[in-house]
């Protein structure tokens, strides 16, 4: 019985890791089961192929992909599977990730891919998107999901407390 997991990593490449380990790191922090693989659309089709039919076999829920250049993974791999995809166009060419954001997010109609944006803060809302996907039947992320967002917006608050001490010292 291979090990289950609700979300599959995909990457063009190794040298996307440095940006798509966000994407990682907050399922960990999530405990969402997960598995990150490097397969490329160009490069090697059949073995993407491959591993998304065994995502879907270890009951993956969602799938996120991420590459450079004329990044044409997340597409690919939404055309194999009925499984939502989520794209993040990575920086790796002298077109700082543009032309990955073109190639991600200008999808056909009739294969969707719900694109984020270029590089970290795509990998992070990446990981955001899908646990909001499972949150639908799993009240424990769900919980888990609210309890971040109160986080953040203490954080900000926080930030405008001392803002507004240091404005007041320097009167
Ligand atoms: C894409 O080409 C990958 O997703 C990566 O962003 C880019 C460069 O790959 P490497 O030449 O570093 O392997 O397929």
């Amino acid at each position: 019985m291979p090990k289950q997991i609700d979300i599959l990593i995909l990457m063009g490449s190794d040298s996307d890791w440095k940006v798509m380990s966000e994407t990682a790191t907050v399922l960990e922090f999530f405990g969402v089961p997960h598995e990150a693989r490097v397969s490329s659309a160009h490069r090697t089709p059949e073995r993407t192929l491959q591993i998304v039919r065994e995502a879907e076999k270890k009951g993956c829920k969602v799938i996120v992909a991420g590459a450079g250049a004329a990044a044409h993974l997340a597409g690919v791999v939404a055309g194999h599977t009925l499984l939502p995809v989520i794209g993040i166009p990575l920086s790796s060419t002298a077109l700082q990730g543009i032309d990955a954001l073109l190639a991600t997010v200008q999808m056909p109609a009739g294969i969707p891919v719900a694109s984020m944006a270029i590089g970290k803060a795509g990998a992070t809302n990446a990981a955001l998107f899908a646990l909001q996907i499972l949150a639908s039947g799993n009240p424990r992320i769900a919980k888990q999901l609210s309890d971040y967002r109160r986080d953040m917006t203490q954080k900000v608050e926080d930030k405008d407390k001392r803002l507004q001490e240091r404005r007041q010292q320097k009167r």
